[in-house]
């Protein structure tokens, strides 16, 4: 039996782990990494961040090799290991939207959860994709402001549906990005502006998304803006620790967790020590 192999490895203990962008059912999807990660790490909340069936890519073409499979098999099974399992829909996988809050073998759909971190830090969780409309009328949007913003956020299905109506097709930032390198940095800019902006709505300290395959840990003003990256590219994952700390972590050619290739980025000092002053303050203003 494979419990008792003496030189199993020792999985990587954490106590949440966000992967967003698998892609799965698009031959882009790198599972066997996937895999190999998925293997690798023990963790007590798993949250997919949205994208992680590509529905689009199966509608073109049906591309669902064994691996693929065994994949969503692990992810099932971890229910079973103890680990909370979260579904958050993007926009590839955007008919699972229609299931809000409803659990499917063990994993719940939900398609902005909120997370509490072991440090107390309110965490908002979403794919991302809304901001899309926002983007696209990013320099629209810093003359007529906030108002704009709220009316997009609420329109993006309606906007794109309208954009195809007139002959644009979908906006989508990931696929904008991807072919216009050279505009990539504003853009990049602006959805993250647009996401920390969403964060400050929903009075949280962090959120989480991913849609945009790049991978980050930042601090924005009172906010820290995490994105998950992808697995077609980066290999990237945002974990939290038992203590609360929040980690990037990007894989290496093998895949392997401690492979030389294995970046780590570290949220910074700063946002570590509001998040130990807060809960006194939050208790201050009661
Ligand atoms: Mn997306």
């Amino acid at each position: 039996m494979m419990l008792d192999e003496p030189d199993k490895p020792q999985k990587l203990q954490f106590r949440t782990v966000w992967i967003s962008d698998l892609h799965l059912g698009s031959r882009f999807c790198r599972a066997e990494r996937l895999l190999h990660f998925l293997k690798s790490i023990q963790c007590d909340y798993l949250y997919l961040v949205g994208d992680i069936i590509d529905i689009w890519a199966l509608k073109r073409k049906w591309h669902w090799p064994k691996l693929h499979s065994d994949v969503v098999r692990r992810i099932l099974k971890s229910d079973h290991k103890g680990t909370r399992v979260v579904f958050v829909p993007g926009n590839h996988d955007e008919l699972f939207r229609s299931y809000n809050r409803l659990v499917f073998g063990g994993v719940e759909i939900n398609n902005e959860p909120i997370h509490e971190t072991a440090d107390g830090r309110k965490v908002v969780i979403l794919h991302g994709d809304i901001f899309d409309a926002v983007v696209a009328n990013h320099r629209l949007i810093t003359f007529i402001g906030d108002w704009l913003y709220d009316v997009l956020l609420r329109v993006n299905i309606w906007f794109n549906a309208l954009r195809r109506w007139c002959g644009f097709g979908h906006w989508s930032l990931s696929s904008y990005i991807k072919h216009r390198v050279k505009k990539v940095i504003s853009f990049i800019g602006s959805y993250e502006e647009a996401v920390v902006r969403y964060a400050h709505q929903k009075n949280v300290d962090m959120v989480v998304c991913g849609h945009i395959h790049h991978p980050e840990v930042r601090e924005m003003g009172d906010v820290l803006y995490c994105n998950c990256g992808d697995w077609v590219e980066n290999c990237s994952a945002i974990v939290e620790h038992h203590d609360g700390r929040i980690e990037m972590l990007r894989f290496g050619f093998e895949g392997e967790l401690d492979s030389e290739g294995t970046q780590r980025v570290a949220e910074p000092e700063s946002s570590r020590r509001r998040a130990a002053r807060e809960p006194e303050e939050a208790l201050a203003a009661r």
